[in-house]
């Protein structure tokens, strides 16, 4: 061939590479996992070359480990614990990795490239302290997400089960690299179409393609399913039919998707259908599933998230309705208990029904997806607020943990392109709960393929481990909770009122603001929410001279003029809180700024300009908040506060108008909010 046609031919193809491997590190599609190519010899030893898992790990070290030989081993359950791993550099450039199964060895192997891609030692020694690493996907059948910012749903109903979006393999991966291990793929409100024989197909063609990656597949059911699908005339769980509808509905499942994990349900709860619609209790109903799925091994979820218009205080009644139920679930049963007892709030203390109910399973639900925390518009690192949540629940009984997913169909998979750190803090905590925030921060931005040097690490690190705090200083300092817009929860609203709609479901039930004071007063002269508590914690929150600043307005009712401990009146210090939150909101922007040239520069831009938005609803969070509040305290901002210079009627107005599974553009936020009028 002719040398120039050769040479020329050589130059475009690394051109086609170059710009192939360019555009995955810049979009954010790669996620963490490793993307330069590399040559290493692996030897299987003692495993079987043609178990599917095997043959994955094989992949993975052969393309993208640096050792020269990397050797797999099996070894018996008596020395490693089921998922976990042995990893040894037994002489330089030569790795063993051992298990008891297939699947330890899959994470042991991305335990050595996340050790090679980090810098870290590589000989670890790992196993998962929590066995059900879940996330939870409030996927419609209908594509759309409710609270989901990242686009529509990864899952493309109308094409499965013949299509297969390579997708679907990547989300396997990506999830199998943290140790998560099963997957709820539709929305707790669930459709009760999900368990029709055509959707179930389309279900197990997505099992097939996770099962190499120890992903299990679960689904949420809706409790009418007999009725809704089969036209029973009753979902009662203690009709005979009904309980038989179940087992054959299991039977099916099972057929299809034989190592399938179990049902989660919302029964009860914001109008889903439950075993209360026939006098039954919460036990009865999720017995009644349970037994279904026994013969398989399944286990069904069964979401503690119950609270009705008509109680004093929505803090208190998923410990009300279930504490009494301790001992009644089967033992395949898992209540499932968001972190704290409302609602997912940027800061909230623990559900006093962990560690309730000492006779019955428990797992923890938290939420990735940022409903409550600036949708996919703000950064906010949410390791910081799980670990405060570990800091006071010890889950080492645990045998399951949830997080409901903040990842859609965007080519970043989560919107915010720093939100991919939610995903992988969470697989990481689940594995291990005693995990660093700031350790999995650094070995997510190493492995990120964003930042061009690893000296931009330190300042990211720091932003990120600032991120939560900030969002709860400029949106609800020191215990507030819930003030949200109505609906869509973007953007304050402490005075929202809604003609009709549920007082738990608006602002003024939860802040409580009035003449004397603001908080909601739930210690023993008030609603006695701390008397659900452990004596420890009940004894010090119960007291507003003891309870800690940061959940001071959770459990009381506090005086303006009430003199914090530093001598700051109430309302000076919340002043300050809201100040903070906006001033750390700009020194995150900066801070981001100074790290240009060491991040890729699309993310830099795309990151900037999200920072950008996020000050200014920090601000817009301060200004409506500070001068709402201040209609109650009837005292001046301090001088420390920067200067509002429009009205809260200003404020009232806005609008946004959207619905429950889009983030605001930043078109549609310059054209609601004052600024810039
Ligand atoms: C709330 C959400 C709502 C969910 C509900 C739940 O606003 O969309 O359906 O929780 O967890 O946070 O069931």
């Amino acid at each position: 061939m002719d040398l120039r046609k050769f040479l020329l031919g050589i130059y475009l193809i690394s051109l086609i590479f170059m710009a192939h491997h360019t555009a995955k590190a810049i979009d954010g599609s790669g996620l963490w996992l490793p993307e330069s190519l590399s040559a290493s010899k692996t030897t299987v030893v003692g495993g079987d070359v043609a178990d599917a898992t095997i043959r994955l790990c094989v992949n993975e070290l052969e393309r993208f480990s640096n050792c020269d030989t990397v050797e797999l081993r099996i070894v018996s359950e008596a020395d490693i614990h089921l998922q976990g791993y042995e990893v040894r550099e037994i002489s330089p450039g030569v790795v063993e990795i051992s298990a008891s199964q297939p699947v330890g060895l899959l994470y042991g192997s991305y335990a050595l490239l996340r050790a090679e891609q980090t810098g870290a030692s590589k000989d670890i020694s790992s196993a998962p302290k929590i066995d059900h690493r879940i996330l939870n996907h409030w996927d419609n059948l209908d594509g759309t997400i409710e609270r989901g910012y990242a686009g529509h749903s990864l899952w493309q109903w109308d094409e499965l089960p013949s299509e297969l979006s390579p997708r679907y393999e990547q989300y396997a991966r990506a999830c199998a690299s943290v140790g998560i291990n099963g997957t709820v793929l539709n929305n707790v409100n669930a459709s009760a179409n999900i368990l029709s024989d055509d959707y179930l197909g389309k279900v197990a063609a997505l099992a097939d393609v996770f099962r190499p990656y120890g992903l299990k597949v679960y689904l949420s059911v809706n409790f009418a399913s007999p009725m809704l699908l089969d036209s029973l005339a009753t979902a009662d769980p203690l009709d005979t039919e009904v309980a038989l509808w179940w087992q054959k509905k299991a039977k099916e499942i099972y057929s299809l998707i034989p190592d399938f994990g179990g049902f989660l349900v919302k029964a009860n709860s914001e109008g889903q259908p439950g075993p209360c619609d026939y006098g039954r209790s919460h036990a009865q109903g999720a017995n009644m599933l349970a037994r279904a799925l026994e013969p398989y091994d399944g286990i069904v979820m069964w979401r503690a998230f119950v609270y009705s218009p008509d109680d004093a205080d929505r803090a208190k009644q998923a410990y009300n309705e279930f504490e009494p139920l301790d001992g009644q679930f089967d033992h395949n049963v898992i209540i499932q208990i968001k972190n704290g007892p409302i609602d997912f709030q940027p800061r909230e203390p623990f559900s006093p029904l962990f560690g309730a109910m000492p006779h019955s399973s428990q797992m923890v639900e938290f939420q990735i997806t940022q409903e409550y925390l600036g949708h996919s518009n703000h950064l906010a690192y949410l390791a910081p607020m799980w670990k405060e949540f570990f800091d006071y629940v010890d889950c080492s009984d645990h045998k399951a943990i949830a997080g409901v997913a903040n990842i859609g169909d965007a080519t970043n998979w989560t919107g915010h392109p720093m939100a991919q750190s939610n995903w992988y803090a969470f697989g990481r905590l689940a594995w291990d709960p005693g995990l660093s925030e700031r350790d999995i921060a650094r070995e997510w931005l190493l492995q990120s393929h964003f930042f061009t040097s690893d000296k931009a690490v330190d300042q990211v690190t720091d932003i990120m481990i600032e991120s939560r705090e900030c969002v709860v200083d400029y949106m609800m300092p020191m215990g507030l909770h819930h003030i949200f817009a109505f609906g869509h929860h973007y953007g304050p609203e402490p005075w929202c009122d809604v003609p009709g709609a549920r007082a738990d479901w608006l602002p003024k039930y939860y802040h409580r603001a009035d003449k004397e004071g603001i908080g909601f007063d739930r210690s023993a002269s008030g609603s006695n929410a701390v008397g659900q508590y452990p004596e420890n914690f009940a004894s010090i929150v119960g007291s507003i001279d003891t309870c800690p600043e940061k959940f001071l307005l959770w459990f009381h009712h506090v005086p303006w003029r009430y003199q914090i401990s530093d001598g700051r009146t109430l309302w000076e210090a919340l002043c300050e809180h809201y100040e903070s939150g906006l001033k750390k909101a700009g020194e995150m922007a900066d801070l981001w700024i100074t790290s240009r040239e060491y991040i890729d520069p699309y993310i830099y831009a795309d990151v900037a300009d999200r920072l950008k938005l996020q000050e200014r609803d920090a601000k817009w969070w301060h200004d409506a908040c500070l001068l709402y509040f201040k209609e109650f305290s009837g005292m001046d901002f301090p001088e420390s506060v920067t200067p509002i210079d429009h009205t809260l009627d200003e404020f009232e107005a806005v609008n946004l108008g959207i619905s429950n599974y889009e983030a605001p553009s930043s078109s549609l936020l310059n054209n609601k909010l004052p600024y810039n009028k």
